[in-house]
């Protein structure tokens, strides 16, 4: 499909505009990238399953009342969203301690947190990502009090369904991120919406019965069979992929790969048979429990 030019290009999505005003296109690309750029590569088929893993996901969330970005998939890389204005914050919340929070503060990997544990960090390569308090946020405008309160909330809502959906089928969610952003209905009613993607990319998930990473750590550690992975968790969510959109996965042929594979690292072989197929809620986002009453006219300085 021929194309306008890209509105932004990241390091995994290109973003170009939409078919009709206050709409986007999100484009995944197999691009990955870690510790902040220093690490780049490709994993090929990535973008397709990320593409597939977080419309499921989001489209999920959508079902219990929580405000997503996301409209409908278009093709296999590409899904249109509600063009958002970006929150620069990124929000992690953990429900183990793994990553840089080990780094940071020299603690074991593995240990379960007695509470779920949010986080926040400026969406800034030119910083690094530096760390944030909730006052960080407010002092500088990049989201008022109230709507962090909200920003919160919801994560840790996206927390307690995500623990549960994953747990269903033999993966602990260890942590992930989330990107929020403002949207605003045809009367000017603010909502905080779910933006960029939640997938493998974004969030922690070992294998319950093994402890096997299956997500981006296997890419960021040289763990080896990172899209095999990736296609495992799509798996065991039950998302369908039609033989054509396999075989354009590239490293997954033959085209019987929806089946386990026999080979390789144990975690991905025991997983529990896929559950039902992804359902597609095009088009619902929008209304329901969490409409605000903000008006338009009260923005943040930056
Ligand atoms: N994350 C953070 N920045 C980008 C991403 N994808 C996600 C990681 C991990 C969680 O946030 O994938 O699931 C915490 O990351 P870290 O590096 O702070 O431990
Ligand atoms: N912060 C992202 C990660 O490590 C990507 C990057 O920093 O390049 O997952």
């Amino acid at each position: 499909m021929t194309r306008s030019k890209p509105l932004y290009e990241g390091k995994a999505k290109i973003l170009y505009e939409g078919p009709e005003p206050g709409t986007l296109i999100q484009y995944f690309k197999d691009d990955a990238t870690a510790f902040n750029n220093k690490k780049k590569g490709v994993i090929p088929g990535k973008g397709i399953l990320n593409n597939r893993i977080s419309e499921f996901i989001m489209s999920h969330l959508h079902e219990v009342g929580i405000h997503t970005h996301f409209i409908k998939s278009l093709n296999m890389r590409e899904q249109l969203i509600k063009a958002a204005e970006v929150i620069p914050v990124e929000v992690v919340v953990r429900n183990v301690t793994a990553g840089s929070l080990c780094k940071r503060f020299d603690v074991e990997e593995g240990m379960m947190l007695p509470a779920p544990l949010v986080e926040y960090y400026l969406k800034s390569d030119a910083l690094n990502d530096p760390m944030l308090t909730e006052e960080h946020i407010v002092t500088f405008g990049w989201a008022f009090d109230e709507e962090l309160d909200e920003i919160k909330a919801v994560a840790l809502r996206v927390n307690d369904f995500l623990t549960g959906l994953f747990l269903g089928v033999g993966l602990k969610l260890v942590d992930f991120k989330l990107e929020f952003g403002r949207w605003y209905d045809e009367e000017g009613n603010l909502y905080i919406i779910l933006a960029d993607e939640i997938s493998p990319d974004s969030c922690r998930l070992w294998d319950v019965e093994t402890g096997e990473k299956m997500d981006k750590d296997r890419f960021r550690h040289d763990l080896g069979k990172v899209a095999e992975a990736y296609q495992e968790v799509a798996r065991r969510l039950g998302i369908f992929m039609d033989t054509q959109t396999q075989d354009n996965v590239a490293e997954f042929k033959p085209k019987e790969s929806a089946k386990p594979k026999t080979s390789g690292t144990s975690g991905m072989t025991k997983g529990k048979p896929a559950k039902k197929k992804a359902d597609s809620t095009a088009g619902k986002t929008g209304g329901g429990s969490t409409k605000r009453s903000t008006k338009k006219s009260k923005k943040p300085k930056k």
